[in-house]
């Protein structure tokens, strides 16, 4: 990523699914040392603070299926329009969650820059629920589906009228719970998806060569990373608010992050549910950063 200067941008919210905790996500993963850990790298790093999220106890009380829709909308728009200045601005935006619906701000932000977007969304789940497929009515679990133009209005024409994402340059890595509307999704628009079958069965390696290879054949003109710690094994990664058993491993997902450091394909990242009131010591933000590392091209010797 060459002499790029790093943005990093924290998004406090936790109102996009039910438990509290990870509204402090950006705090843990700043204790845990990411400035100089990227500046070791070289880097010079911005930390441009917080985002704005107001008050869980201080939420509206809507009916709407979608939990804390405005609130969530709030803070998306804050974030889309402080990605899209960074971008402009020809730095780096490493957004810090946080739970997943701020992905809908980053996309929405980075939508401003790039007709032909690709993404990483490294993740346990698809997060392409809409308010009708959604279990939950958690907004974290539908960003991927807003960035294609599916779901409630508001959420989907966020900062601009825009469509942020073409579902053909979407991969996503480390599935393994996804629910059935997800999986017709999926079918319909023919999203790229490596499960943890593909993991297991061709190996990280492969699979990392086949994402990179596709998205390069789409041409993209920038490739964004959505890393949810919960894509990792809860073994490694315990402080997320939906763990999954049957995870991708520590090595499997330095591996992956020096792959696409190799590739060069990055041009913006988000890592997010990190929940420090469930986690173990901080281990989740050492994990996240320890990724960010690898990602960023520190070197093992
Ligand atoms: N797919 C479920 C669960 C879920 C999605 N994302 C997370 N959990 N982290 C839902 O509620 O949409
Ligand atoms: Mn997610
Ligand atoms: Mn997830």
């Amino acid at each position: 990523m060459g002499d790029m200067q790093i943005s990093i941008i924290g998004v406090p919210l936790d109102l996009g699914q039910n438990r509290r905790g990870v509204d402090m996500g950006p705090s843990a993963i700043r204790y845990a040392g990411v400035v100089g850990r990227l500046e070791a790298i070289g880097y010079r790093v911005l930390d441009e603070g917080d985002i704005r999220v107001d008050a869980a106890e201080n939420r509206d009380h809507d009916d709407s299926k979608l939990k804390n829709l405005n609130e969530v909308i709030k803070a998306n728009k804050a974030l889309a329009q402080k990605v899209s200045e960074v971008v402009k601005d020809g730095r780096f935006p490493l957004v810090l969650g946080g739970d997943h619906s701020i992905a809908i701000g980053t996309l929405a932000g980075l939508a401003d820059h790039y007709s032909n977007l690709g993404a990483i969304w490294y993740d346990a789940h698809a997060d392409l629920n809409t308010a009708e497929t959604s279990p939950s009515g958690n907004i974290h679990g539908m960003p991927l589906a807003v960035s294609i133009g599916m779901g409630d209005d508001r959420l989907v024409h966020l900062h601009s009228a825009k469509v942020k994402l073409k579902p053909e340059n979407i991969v996503i890595i480390g599935a393994r719970s996804v629910d059935p509307g997800e999986r017709q999704l999926i079918r319909e628009k023919g999203i790229k998806v490596f499960t943890m079958h593909e993991i297991d069965r061709y190996g990280m390696t492969a699979v990392m060569e086949e994402a990179i290879a596709y998205l390069q054949l789409r041409s993209v003109d920038g490739v964004h990373l959505s890393l949810d710690l919960d894509g990792l094994d809860p073994l490694y990664t315990p402080g997320v608010g939906t763990p999954v058993p049957g995870g991708i491993s520590y090595r499997e997902s330095h591996l992956a992050m020096e792959m696409l450091e190799d590739s060069g394909l990055i041009t913006s990242a988000e890592f997010v549910e990190v929940n420090p009131i469930l986690d173990e010591k901080n281990k989740t933000a050492d994990v996240a950063v320890g990724l960010m590392g690898s990602l960023f091209g520190e070197k093992l010797i």
